[in-house]
C-alpha cells in the first residue's frame, strides 16, 4: 500500500455536522489529522474513492462529543447523601452541616497525585467511549495551593494518557475551606494574591471558573475573582442561578465570561445581559435531576433571544454523579425541552463556544481537525431519542480510530 493509503473513507454516511443533519448521504475524507473532503456520496468520483482506504460505510457520523463541564477529578463517593436527601435533607442543609463538597475535599486532600490519576481514569474512559472527544475538567475539591496543584495535574495527565482533549479549569472559588471559616473575604484573598497567580505561573489552567451562590461566594467576592483573572489573562466562567437568583449571570457578563452554567433562576435581565454579551448558557440536566429540582432554566427566552445552550453533565459525587454525555442528550430533551438538534448543538458545536475553541472542535468541515463519532443509528435524532449505550462504532481522535474496528459497516 502507498502513500494513497493516508487517505480515509467513511461512505454513504448521515452526517451531523454540529449544526444539523445533511440531506444527502456523505463521504467523508480524512487525511493527517484532518478533515480532507466532506461531500456527498453521489459527487465523489470513482478515481478520489480508489485512492482511500475505506474504514466504513453507512451509519450516522457526528462531531466528537465535547463535555464543557465537569468535576471529573475526585477522590471517593457520596453514596450516603444521596441517602439523605431521600430521607428529606436538602443539598443546602448537607452542605451546611460540614458534607456536600467539602466530604469531597476531606478525600482529595487525603489522597496522592497518582490516586486521584486512578480513581478518575474509569469515569473519563467512561465518557471517552460514549463518544467524548473534549472535556473540561474542573479543580475545587483541594482549597488550597498544593491540592488544587494536584487536582489540575492529574487532570492533564489523563489528557496526555488518553486519547481526548482536556481542557482545565481553576474552581478555588468553589467552597469556603475549614481553615477560612467565617473569612470568607481572606479566602478570596489568598485565592486572588496566592493561588490563582500560581495556577497561572505554572500554567495548569484554560479557565477560571466560581461558585456563584448563597452556599457558596457572593458576586463581590465573585468579582474580586474575576478581576484576578483578567489581570492573568484568563478567560473565566460561573456557576449561577442554581438554587437561587444571585445575578451572577450579568456580572460574568460585564467580565466577557465564556458561559454561565445552570441557570434554573436565572430572569429576564439575566437571559439579556447574555445575549448582549454572547455567552454560552450551558444547562446540566443531570444536577437537575439529581437534586429532584422543579424550576426549570428560563429555556424559550433564552432561545428566543438567541443564546447558544450548550449540554453538559456536571460530573461530580454529589449533585450529578453522571458520566454518560449521551444521557444527558436524552435528559436535557425530556426535561428542559430543548429538541434534539438544539441538545445535539449542546454538545458540538456550542459546547466548543463554552470552552473557548470555536473553530477547533464540534463541527465536521473540510480543513477542520478530524474528531468524530460514527453511530449504530439511522437519525441523529435518535442519540436524544434512546438512552442506548453500546451505538458508537467508531471513535476518531485527531485522525486516528481509537474506538472500533478499522473497517465497519453498519449496514451489512
Ligand atoms: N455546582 C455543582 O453542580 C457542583 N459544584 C457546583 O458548584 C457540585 C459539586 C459537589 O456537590 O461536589
Ligand atoms: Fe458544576
Amino acid at each position: 500500500m502507498g502513500a494513497s493509503t493516508a487517505r480515509k473513507l467513511w461512505d454513504r454516511v448521515t452526517v451531523f455536522d454540529g449544526t444539523r443533519t445533511l440531506p444527502q448521504p456523505m463521504a467523508l475524507i480524512t487525511c493527517g489529522g484532518r478533515i480532507e473532503r466532506l461531500v456527498p456520496s453521489d459527487d465523489l468520483g470513482d478515481d478520489a474513492r480508489a485512492d482511500c482506504e475505506p474504514m466504513g460505510r453507512g451509519g450516522v457520523i457526528t462531531p466528537g462529543l465535547i463535555d464543557c463541564h465537569t468535576h471529573l477529578v475526585f477522590a471517593g463517593q457520596r453514596a450516603a447523601e444521596f441517602e439523605q436527601r431521600l430521607e428529606g435533607a436538602s443539598y443546602a442543609d448537607i452542605a451546611a452541616a460540614g458534607g456536600g463538597i467539602l466530604s469531597t475535599v476531606g478525600a482529595v486532600r487525603a489522597a496522592s497525585e497518582d490516586a486521584l490519576v486512578d480513581q478518575t481514569r474509569p469515569r473519563l474512559e467512561a465518557l471517552i467511549a460514549d463518544g467524548v472527544t473534549t472535556i473540561e475538567i474542573k479543580s475545587g475539591y483541594g482549597l488550597r495551593l498544593d491540592d488544587e496543584l494536584k487536582m489540575l495535574r492529574a487532570a492533564r495527565r489523563l489528557g496526555e494518557e488518553l486519547p481526548v482533549r482536556v481542557l482545565t479549569t481553576f474552581l478555588g472559588a468553589h467552597t469556603l475551606p475549614p481553615e477560612f471559616a467565617g473569612r470568607a473575604d481572606a479566602y478570596i484573598d489568598e485565592i486572588s494574591e496566592r493561588m490563582l497567580p500560581k495556577v497561572a505561573e505554572f500554567g495548569l489552567a484554560d479557565a477560571v471558573d466560581v461558585f456563584c451562590e448563597h452556599i457558596a461566594f457572593s458576586p463581590a467576592q465573585c468579582e474580586r475573582v474575576f478581576q484576578t483573572a483578567a489581570r492573568l489573562g484568563l478567560p473565566i466562567k460561573i456557576h449561577a442561578e442554581q438554587l437561587s437568583n444571585q445575578h451572577g449571570t450579568a456580572l460574568a457578563a460585564r467580565y466577557g465570561a465564556l458561559s454561565a452554567d445552570h441557570l434554573e433562576w436565572l430572569d429576564d435581565a439575566g437571559v439579556a445581559a447574555m445575549a448582549a454579551s454572547g455567552m454560552v448558557a450551558t444547562l446540566l440536566p443531570g444536577a437537575f435531576l439529581t437534586l429532584r429540582e422543579t424550576r426549570l432554566p428560563p429555556i424559550r427566552a433564552l432561545r428566543e433571544a438567541g443564546v447558544p445552550m450548550a449540554v453538559a453533565t456536571d460530573g461530580n459525587p454529589g449533585s450529578s454523579p453522571m458520566f454518560q454525555l449521551t444521557l444527558m442528550l436524552n435528559l436535557v430533551s425530556t426535561l428542559f425541552g430543548l429538541t434534539p438538534n438544539e441538545a445535539l448543538q449542546g454538545v458540538t458545536r456550542h459546547a466548543a463556544r463554552a470552552l473557548g475553541l470555536i473553530g477547533q472542535a464540534g463541527e465536521l468541515a473540510e480543513g477542520r481537525g478530524a474528531d468524530f463519532c460514527r453511530w449504530r443509528i439511522d437519525d441523529p435524532v435518535e442519540l436524544a431519542y434512546a438512552v442506548q449505550p453500546g451505538r458508537l462504532v467508531q471513535r476518531v481522535f485527531a485522525g486516528r480510530i481509537t474506538h472500533g474496528a478499522m473497517n465497519s459497516g453498519v449496514t451489512a
